[in-house]
């Protein structure tokens, strides 16, 4: 069976660690690939992960994916809030998926109360900073069990 996970991020997390540590931390995506890797490794688990800042980009991944993967995870940033497409895109995937946000949307403004992503996510992670990604691989591993 495909152990392939896909970590899929959106727009300006290229930017993770760089700029608003007070709200997103001091991890890198980098950072985040290493230990996603480094735990993927313990489960099982083959990581790859993704950044795009463009909606087609992300879409091209969820479509890969379908044959690539055995599950995503996502962090679609701000496409989150707007994005139909990557709604429609994971709807045509048939493995779990789980949603992550590093901040917690609840508390933020509230455009950011809204995702199109939970209608499809089998789990929502959000503010647990960086380490939701890990939690949710850790989810994962017990989906695909
Ligand atoms: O909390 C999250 O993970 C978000 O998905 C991050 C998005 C935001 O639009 C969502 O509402 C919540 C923004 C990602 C921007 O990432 C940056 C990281 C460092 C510096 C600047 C932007």
């Amino acid at each position: 069976m495909n152990r392939r996970i896909y970590i899929l991020n959106g727009p300006n997390l290229n930017l993770l660690g760089k700029r608003q540590p007070e709200i997103y931390g001091h991890d890198t995506l980098a950072d985040v690939e290493r230990d996603c890797a480094a735990l993927g490794a313990e489960l099982g688990l083959e990581t790859a992960l993704f950044q795009s800042n463009h909606e087609g980009g992300i879409i091209d991944r969820i479509h890969e994916a379908r044959d690539q993967a055995a599950g995503i995870i996502i962090n679609p940033a701000a496409y989150t809030h707007t994005s139909v497409a990557i709604l429609d895109a994971l709807n045509a995937f048939d493995g779990p998926v789980l949603e992550v946000h590093i901040s917690n949307v609840h508390k933020r403004e509230s455009f950011r109360h809204h995702s199109y992503v939970s209608l499809r996510a089998d789990g929502v992670i959000a503010g647990f900073g960086v380490q939701g990604y890990t939690l949710a691989l850790r989810r994962m591993a017990t989906l695909l069990a």
